[in-house]
Parts: C-alpha cells; structure tokens; sequence
C-alpha cells in the first residue's frame, strides 16, 4: 500500500511538471508566434520600404515618362491618354509625395505642374476619369500645399468640364471637349454619372461659387430619382432620354462609387440629401445584391426591377466596398466581405480582375495594380485596429512587389496566373494604391482620417458640413 502510495505520488509529481513542462512550451512558443507577427508588423519599417517602392516607381517615370500621362514600365517609355498630356501621373502622385514627407519630389512636381499643365486643349475627355483623377487631385494639392495656382487650375477644369451637365436630364454626357465644350457619349451609367459631387462641390466651397455643387447634386439626384421600385440602379443609362438601357444591378465598377459618393456627399459636405439616398440605397443593396454563399461573404449581380440574381461575380474593383461598409458604420459586414477579398487574392498570389464567388474560378485574371482591397484594409485597421489588416497589407506589399516591380517600375499582369506582365502603370497606383498602403503602416498622425474625406482616387479632401 505504501509503495503503490509512493508510485502514485511520484506519478502525479511526474504529471505535473510534464504539464507545467508543456504549458511553458506553449507560453513559449507562443511568445516565439507573437515576436514573430511583431516583427511582421513593423510599422515604420513597412512604411519606409512603401515610401521606396513609391519612389522606385516616381524615378522611373521621372527617367522614361517625365511630362507625360504615365510610364509603360516594360517597354521604358510613355502613354498620354489623348495623344497629348494632362500630366496625369503628377497630378494624382503629388498628395501622396507629400503626405510621405517626399519634398524634394514634391517640389520637382509642382514645378512640373504649375509651369506646364494647362487645360486649353482641342481633346474630348472623359468627365468622370478627368474629374477623380485631375479635378481631385488639383483641389487636394491646393489644400494640402496652399498655392492657389493649384486652385485656379482647378477652376480652369471645372469650368471646361461644366457642359458636360447640358443633357436633357442634367446627368453628364461621358465625354466633352475641353476646348469647345462639345459633348458625346449619351449613354453613360451610374458610377460616371453620380461620381462628381466631392470634386465639384469642393470646387464651390473654395472658390464660392455654387454653380459647381448644384449642377452635380442634380446628376446625382436625377439618377437616383431612376432607381427601380426595389430602390437598385441598372449598369447603363440614356443621359437624354433617362431610359436604362441595361437593367443589371451591382456594386462593381460602372455602378461602385455611385454609392461611395452618396455616402461621401453626406460625410463630407453634412448633405442630408445624401444621406437619405446612402440609406435607401444601402437597404436595396444589402438585400438584393448582399450574398452569404458557401465560399463566403460577397456582393453579386441581380436584375434592378426584380431583384432575381443574375450572376454570381466579383472582382478587384467591388473590393472597395468594406471601406464604404466602415464608413457608413456597418463593421461586421464589411470585416466579412474583406475576408472574402482576402480569399480572392490569395487564389493565385496576387488578385485577379475578377472570379465567380461560385465557383471559386478566376473569370477574368488581370491584375493593373489596383487599390481597393488595400483601401479597404486601411480603413478596417483604422477602425479596429485589428493587427490581421496590417497582416494583409504586408501581403499586399510583398506580392506586388514579387510579381509587379521592374527596373523601370511596376507593372499590371496580362494574368495572375501566369503572371506575365503588362506594359502599362495606372496614375492610380500613385494615387491610391501605395497612398492607402503607406497609410495603412505611417503613424495616425500623418492624416487625421476623422477630419477629411476620401475622394474616389484617394485624394484626401478636408470636411466643411456646411449644408
Ligand atoms: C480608380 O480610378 C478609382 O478608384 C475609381 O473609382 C475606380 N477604379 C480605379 C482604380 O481601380
């Protein structure tokens, strides 16, 4: 009895410390985990190494695209949009220069663009690209820099770009030309039509003319008052006539910011019009186009008058949408679908165009450097502080860098899964997608995120709700 006594205790002295021995392990190995993700997330390191990366690419079109629209990253050379250039990647680079603290460049860019840029130009442009990219981009130069050469360029812009609302309805036609004021493209869709209102209403905030507000509230209104009984807007409108000419609804691009400026004309300007039309529209969309498949968390296509789902489809572009679920307040939704996003990159390594959330089949497998899942990831950190975006972000960074960089920049993929690249670099990437990413690592204070606004391209515009 006293021996089976002795073994027992023994037994159990035995267990104890092979327990205690093992929870130490597991303290320690998780330790080892935690300094691990620490070192992942080195924030001001992962925002020097974007700062560089930003600067590989603005060396580049400084040496082989100086003046030009944007730099072909392969072939070592440039494209102007309209055979003629508008300086498109200095416009949409210079905020994202400054906020990385990069003076030197942001002075050789503003030099660029106020001695060179001018809008005086027989082409016919179109009014949405044109105004996110170049109306944006001056008005947020002019806020963050303060010289109002920045301002009346803006003004000389958004003069120019004011026929495009002369269409029997009062949405704009897709193109008008900037020295004759002649407009075409009478079919447009809703994102092209609905997407002008922060542009053009900080333009009358600053210079006191209210010409510039009204003229796209109208659009955007005009639209709105088109959406069907279910409260959804179709893919393709008749500007003349206000006639759908596709009735397929759904949040990706030709629809997408047509809802971000809803909400964005509420938060930025305190617009109470803007947030009744934010709210109907959210509802119609959260219940029609909303999908909780098997693979996840999406938003898919459905036709505007019925609501009957017609695809089930989603692509790089819709991945903006977490950021406009977070800003609107709708955080568990928008954590969802940026898990989905999170999927949908990892497919291949780096995302595709766009895949069939079915299926889990790549439909469509470009990839151009595009920066919404990034913004997204931003926003959601900036929200919850959740490491896991900061997590995507670096996997953002590391596959963009893997797969995109070459010695003259960044390059889009004619595919993600070959990976074989394209000879072309968005002004956006400048604008949008190292902006978001750098912002994503820099400390808060590098931009009050609560003071300002977002445009469509990630031109960062100061709040005044003044309506
Ligand atoms: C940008 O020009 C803008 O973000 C726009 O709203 C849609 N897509 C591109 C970038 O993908």
């Amino acid at each position: 009895m006293k021996s089976f006594l002795v073994s027992f205790i023994a037994l159990i002295l035995i267990a104890f410390f092979v327990l205690s021995g093992s929870s130490y392990c597991f303290s320690l190995s998780s330790h080892t985990k935690k300094d691990v993700t620490d070192q992942r997330i080195d924030k001001q390191k992962l925002a020097e190494e974007v700062k560089a990366q930003f600067l590989h690419a603005w060396e580049g079109y400084k040496k082989y695209a100086w003046g030009h629209d944007e730099l072909k990253p392969i072939s070592k050379t440039y494209f102007d949009w309209y055979g003629t250039s508008l300086y498109m990647t200095p416009v949409d680079a210079f905020d994202t220069m400054t906020l990385m603290g990069l003076k030197k460049e942001a002075e050789e860019d503003k030099e660029l663009i106020l001695n060179h840029l001018s809008f005086d130009k027989d082409i016919s442009v179109k009014t949405f690209e044109i105004t996110i990219r170049m109306l944006g981009g001056l008005l947020s130069a002019y806020e963050l820099d303060g010289n109002k050469r920045f301002l009346s360029l803006a003004q000389d812009l958004g003069n120019r770009l004011l026929p495009s609302f002369n269409s029997k309805t009062g949405m704009p036609y897709q193109y008008i030309n900037l020295k004759t004021g002649k407009t075409s493209g009478v079919v447009s869709n809703p994102a092209e039509i609905g997407t002008l209102l922060v542009e053009f209403g900080t333009l009358s905030k600053l210079t006191g003319n209210p010409v510039y507000y009204n003229k796209a509230k109208k659009a955007l209104v005009k639209l709105y008052n088109r959406r069907s009984k279910i409260g959804l807007v179709g893919s393709t409108i008749n500007v003349d006539t206000g006639k759908w000419e596709d009735t397929e609804s759904h949040i990706s691009g030709g629809i997408d910011s047509y809802y971000e400026y809803q909400l964005k004309g509420w938060k930025l300007f305190g617009d109470k019009d803007c947030k009744r039309m934010w709210e109907t529209s959210i509802k119609a969309v959260n219940k029609y186009l909303a999908d909780s498949a098997r693979t996840g968390f999406w938003y898919a296509q459905a036709d505007m008058n019925t609501g009957k789902r017609t695809s089930t489809l989603f692509g790089a572009l819709d991945a903006f949408f977490p950021a406009e679920l977070a800003l609107g307040g709708d955080l568990k939704r928008a954590e969802a679908l940026e898990t989905s996003c999170y999927k949908m990159w990892n497919l291949e390594g780096i995302e595709p165009e766009q895949i069939n959330f079915g299926s889990m089949k790549i439909t469509y497998p470009g990839y151009v450097l595009r920066p919404e899942i990034i913004e997204s990831a931003y926003y959601l950190y900036h929200y919850t502080h959740n490491e896991k975006y900061l997590e995507m972000g670096k996997t953002f960074l590391d596959d963009i860098v893997k797969y995109c960089r070459t010695d003259a920049g960044f390059a889009e993929l004619k595919s993600v899964v070959t990976k074989e690249k394209n000879d072309g670099m968005e002004s956006f990437f400048l604008a949008e997608t190292l902006k978001y990413l750098y912002l994503l690592f820099a400390p808060e204070k590098t931009l009050d995120f609560n003071k300002i606004i977002f445009n469509t391209e990630a031109h960062p515009i100061k709040i005044s709700l003044s309506r």
